[in-house]
């Protein structure tokens, strides 16, 4: 395995660019949050002081409110759209006004089990930026009692179908003119559609116009919509907050609270019909009525159930590599397009913890075999069609390098300690 666990480091180093890291050349050039706290995991297998530079740089741009952005804007880069100037939140370094899964505290806990000595200083030094975001999560995104988001980037799986219903009701017919760069990086067949990204822009206008005022954008916005995703990732992130505060002496019972609250939440995205969890449009209660990966992140917060596990298992079994994003069976799966189908190796990586925390060792090794089959093929993409493996997006990407240095690449005998 030397030779692609060589690769996987040069990527993480060709894509650093000094305490920060880019999700790949090109498509993505700027930092995005929960890309760099699986970049800080990756580096943690090699270089532990730059894992925690990752992080520090990531948490040195969160808002006053405690929200930490999608995109921190270090240097100008017209080779994507939307750019700072479209976001428009008077931040310095410029960020976009929206975030991302809440990943960050779980793997500063795995970063940080890895080598304590070294680690605890760091962590601690963290702690009360971690411990205020997820306080803003909490206030702000989960008073309607699951974790909602306010646009579809936020849940990081922009284009699935769980949120077609929400992105229906967003008239994308009066955006400002402007040209899309992420079609000339790779096949716009894999990308999202006009129709998306007009919506999406429509979103990012709205926000601005709202001078990116929290309560304006969740009472009025144009899109309000549950994420299970996010809902089971923040679930896991505020225990894993717990354990990082409580080994550091202080007291956690404000995390425990949110927590206790956050599952007592979970009947409300339980979709009987569907017979899993499922997205939901909070201005509307309707269900998404479409399975997706984010429902399976249930094993993440401890939240499997038989019935779950029925769905995952028909999901999985109707593909050969690794879990789709989306449902095969499904008229909207398409197995190439993004977050539509597709697998993805740091999706797997996540609902691989889940299967580990849930002892359910039998998933996690076919899931890192097929990844791994994945990546030993054809290298570190983006993501890959789960039918016959082609790989989609971009190249040489970090998150993938990243899981591979920490997961898929690794034997129970060469795991970093906690992860396998
Ligand atoms: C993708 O999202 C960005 C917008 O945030 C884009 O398509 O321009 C998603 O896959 C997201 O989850 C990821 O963090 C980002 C960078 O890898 O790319």
């Amino acid at each position: 395995m030397s030779t692609l666990d060589d690769r996987a480091r040069q990527i993480l180093r060709k894509n650093d660019r000094g305490g920060y890291t880019l999700p790949t050349h090109g498509l993505y050039p700027y930092q995005w949050n929960w890309d760099s706290a699986f970049a800080a995991w990756g580096f943690s297998t090699f270089d532990i002081v730059r894992a925690w530079d990752e992080l520090d740089t990531l948490m040195a741009s969160q808002w006053d409110s405690g929200m930490v952005p999608h995109i921190i804007f270090h240097r100008p880069d017209p080779g994507y759209f939307p750019g700072p100037e479209i976001w428009g939140t008077g931040q310095e370094p410029a960020t976009s006004g929206i975030t991302q899964p809440p990943v960050a505290a779980t793997m500063a806990r795995l970063i940080w089990e890895s080598d304590p000595a070294t680690g605890s200083a760091r962590l601690e030094a963290l702690y009360p930026g971690l411990l205020n975001w997820h306080r803003w999560w909490h206030e702000v995104r989960c008073s309607h009692g699951p974790a909602a988001i306010t646009h579809p980037w936020e849940s990081g799986r922009d284009n699935c179908p769980d949120w077609d219903i929400g992105m229906a009701d967003v008239d994308g017919s009066g955006v400002t003119p402007y040209t899309r760069r992420d079609t000339s990086h790779v096949d716009p067949a894999m990308r999202p559609t006009k129709q998306d990204y007009d919506r999406y822009i429509a979103m990012v206008e709205f926000g601005r116009n709202a001078g990116w005022d929290d309560t304006t954008i969740m009472r009025q916005g144009p899109f309000l919509m549950a994420d299970p995703g996010i809902t089971f990732i923040l679930l896991r992130a505020h225990q894993d907050l717990a354990v990082i505060g409580r080994a550091l002496g202080h007291d956690v019972r404000e995390i425990e609270g949110w927590a206790h609250t956050l599952r007592a939440a979970l009947p409300s995205i339980w979709n009987d019909r569907l017979k899993a969890y499922d997205a939901r449009n909070l201005r509307t209660g309707a269900f998404a009525n479409v399975l997706g990966s984010g429902a399976f992140l249930a094993y993440l917060a401890n939240a499997a159930n038989p019935t779950l596990e029925a769905q995952l298992m028909r999901v999985w079994n109707a593909v050969n590599y690794g879990i789709p994003s989306a449902d095969p069976q499904a008229a909207s799966f398409d197995p190439r397009k993004y977050w539509r189908g597709p697998t993805w190796p740091v999706i797997n990586a996540l609902l691989a913890i889940g299967f580990k925390t849930a002892g359910r060792h039998d998933l996690e090794r076919r899931l890192r075999d097929e990844t791994q089959t994945l990546i030993r093929k054809h290298g570190f993409y983006e993501y890959f069609d789960p039918l016959d493996a082609t790989p989609c997006g971009g190249s040489d990407f970090t998150w993938t390098a990243a899981i591979w240095l920490t997961w898929a690449g690794r034997t129970p005998e060469t795991a970093q300690k906690g992860t396998a």
